[in-house]
């Protein structure tokens, strides 16, 4: 029977709003666990990563807020990860906001050294410490695993980059900074803006992010998914909610087409924040969204 280990990282120091730290629990809340059982799955769940709770310090040389902090959570969230792989089993990380996804990927790729990402989000989080408008670490996790940045980010685990530029495939952006506008093109790295979305749907883009990724060799396909990537009529309980984002139905679509494709070797879906949510909706989202990762069909 196919093994998936759930890892919950309760992390909220990657940015300014308190509550997403309790996605993991909400997400766990809305039956992940037997959702998962029902589509056939051994289920570990492993519990939560802890966290330093400690808010207080702004590195006076960067800017970059709790650095401290996020770079131990993530070694802590990288063994974990390590751990799950190392026993065959899918690892599926809850979080938290994104700056999760460094630690994730740091554990991921000491097994996969050509690893494919597909970062769904409406940002880009491909900032530097020099680019970011706001020194919060969940604007930096791309950046930072294809090893630009912060070297205490870069460098967790030891290695760097994590991820080639050309490995990644974004989806969903709407809102880009300009420093990562030119990162965009200067690493070439392929991003499908809702533009796209609208304009040849959801299930072509789908489509050429496996061939793509097929043509590149990739040895395992990582989802970095942030709910935030959906509209948030959707998914209201997100910390930055930008409009004029995906559908439900194009997110499950996408999903399906990647359970189809069996490509995906692991997952993290991150920035449910409770707080701001509507009666647990956009972690209720979350699990219908995994279980079609999972294969789930209506019929
Ligand atoms: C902005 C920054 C961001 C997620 C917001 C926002 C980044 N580009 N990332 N929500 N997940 O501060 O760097
Ligand atoms: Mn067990
Ligand atoms: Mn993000
Ligand atoms: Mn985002």
């Amino acid at each position: 029977m196919k093994k998936i280990s759930i890892i919950g990282m309760p992390m909220d120091l990657g940015q300014l709003r308190r509550g997403v730290d309790m996605g993991p629990s909400a997400i766990r809340y809305a039956d992940i666990v037997e959702r998962l059982e029902n589509n056939g799955f051994h289920v570990d769940d492993l519990g939560d990563v802890q966290i330093g709770r400690d808010r207080l310090e702004t590195d006076p040389q960067t800017g970059i807020r709790n650095l401290t902090a996020v770079v131990k959570s993530s070694e802590q969230l990288m063994a974990k990860v390590e751990g799950v792989m190392k026993a065959n089993s899918f690892p599926l990380i809850l979080g938290g906001d994104h700056s999760i996804a460094i630690g994730t990927l740091a554990g991921v790729t000491k097994f996969r050294k050509r690893l494919g990402v597909i970062w769904f989000d409406a940002h880009g989080d491909l900032n530097t410490p020099e680019t970011s408008p706001s020194g919060n670490i969940h604007g930096m996790p791309l950046a930072a695993s294809i090893g630009l940045g912060e070297k205490k980010l870069t460098d967790i685990g030891g290695f760097t980059p994590k991820v080639e530029p050309e490995n990644v495939v974004i989806i969903g952006a709407r809102s880009l900074d300009e420093g990562e506008k030119n990162l965009i093109k200067e690493k070439g790295i392929k991003v499908y803006t809702m533009h796209e979305i609208d304009r040849v749907g959801m299930s072509s883009i789908i489509e050429e992010t496996i061939a793509y990724f097929r043509n590149n060799g990739v040895d395992g396909v990582h989802l970095s998914f942030d709910l935030d990537g959906l509209d948030p009529l959707y998914a209201p309980g997100v910390g930055t909610p930008v409009a004029g984002g995906v559908t439900t139905r194009e997110a499950h679509l996408a999903m399906e087409l990647l359970a189809e494709s069996q490509m995906i070797t692991s997952a993290e879906f991150v920035e449910v924040n409770p707080i701001l949510d509507e009666r647990n909706k956009t972690g209720q989202l979350a699990v219908d969204l995994v279980g079609s990762l999972f294969g789930e069909r209506i019929l």
